[in-house]
């Protein structure tokens, strides 16, 4: 049997509580005999903060880089809220990305046949909904510089942020995109604002000539990431692939997830490049926050996290049944009727998190 060392990093607020929902969804695939997991694990984010006065400890960069995946719950919260902006928490888990160079964020928006109801669409709007939304994770305005708020003679404040997109870093985010529609209906839909930003521009140009000259057989359309927004309201289904930057795909996928029933429903995968062993670095992480409203209460919805691990199975291991069956439980779980408070309608008595990953299990 396989063995796999994973790095588990759950984090703050409501991270301790789905990455352990997680692990009782893991334990049942040790007992299939299918994987054997060596699970190390460490802080990340506020709780490295109180621990080691850091968001990311170097030793812990060090296990990540040595794991063969990252499965990471949630960072922030609002005790860390006075801590300096570049020692904050979400500072841990965006060093974590640019140091291991996990620039491919794939975000898959499924809207599970059962929870049709609880989408904040019409069911014939999300039936059958399908979107991998691929953002470029380790640049943009997350990363550039100048990043900073100077004191301007009058006393009044400027604050700048700068994004910044080179042609090598649209290049190889529009490969793990169109090689992905490959896969799927061959759909890409490619999101930036060329009309107000040079960035843009550039992604335009890049995106159109990596397509012309590798993908002339996938169907690429350039959209404004506005009317994207808009788009993804209006007709979601219209979309399969969609790839833009850092900042619109946090924001796009948080769309897109509430067109599947909630935040809690959408899991991720963050990908380095293959290396020449044919290996590449992962992280995988629900898209929610900490969610510190309802840390600690057994609230939280551990399909995201779950999910995450299914795509872990998936892109690391090249374990795609396994994954399928994952998905498939979570699939059959929900038919059951399975429902943790933000996916549960009006009068539904809801589960738990623990309760929830043991319908899953
Ligand atoms: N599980 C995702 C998480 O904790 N996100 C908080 C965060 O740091 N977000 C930054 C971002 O991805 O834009």
């Amino acid at each position: 049997m396989a063995s796999y060392k994973l790095l588990l990093l759950p984090g703050d607020g409501i991270g301790p509580e789905v990455a352990g929902g997680m692990q009782v969804v893991l334990d049942t695939l040790k007992e299939t005999g299918l994987a054997a997991f060596e699970i190390e694990t460490d802080l990340v984010g506020g709780c490295a903060i109180d621990a080691h006065g850091r968001p990311l400890a170097d030793e812990t960069l060090a296990r990540a880089k040595d794991a063969d995946a990252i499965l990471l719950g949630a960072v922030g919260g609002p005790k860390w809220a006075s801590v300096a902006y570049e020692n904050r928490p979400e500072a841990g888990l965006l060093r974590l990305r640019k140091e291991l160079d996990l620039f491919a964020n794939l975000r898959p928006a499924i809207c599970y046949p059962a929870l049709a109801e609880a989408s904040a669409l019409k069911r014939e709007l999300v039936e059958g909904l399908d979107i991998m939304i691929v953002r470029e994770l380790t640049g943009g305005v997350y990363f550039g510089e100048p990043k900073e708020i100077t004191t301007l003679e009058d006393g009044s404040k400027r604050a700048v942020d700068t994004q910044v997109y080179t042609t090598a870093e649209i290049e190889r985010i529009a490969h793990v995109a169109f090689d992905l529609a490959g896969k799927r209906s061959g759909r890409v839909a490619s999101a930036e604002k060329h009309n107000v930003m040079k960035s843009g521009v550039l992604w335009k140009e890049v995106v159109t000539k990596v397509h012309a000259e590798h993908y002339a057989q996938i169907e690429l359309e350039h959209i404004l990431a506005d009317n994207c927004a808009m788009q993804l309201v209006r007709r979601p289904k219209q979309f399969d692939v969609l790839v833009t930057d850092n900042l619109f795909g946090d924001v796009l996928s948080d769309i897109a997830a509430m067109l599947t029933g909630s935040l809690g429903m959408l899991p991720s995968a963050s990908l380095g490049a293959v290396d020449a062993s044919g290996l590449r670095r992962a992280l995988y992480e629900p898209v929610h926050g900490s969610a510190p409203d309802i840390a600690g209460q057994d609230k939280a919805n551990p399909i995201a996290m779950i999910g995450s691990l299914a795509m872990c199975l998936r892109y690391s291991f090249g374990l795609g049944d396994a994954a399928d069956a994952l998905d498939g439980a979570i699939t059959d779980a929900l038919a059951g009727g399975a429902r943790t408070a933000d996916i549960a309608g009006e009068g539904t008595n809801p589960m738990g998190t623990r309760a929830m990953a043991s319908a899953v299990a």
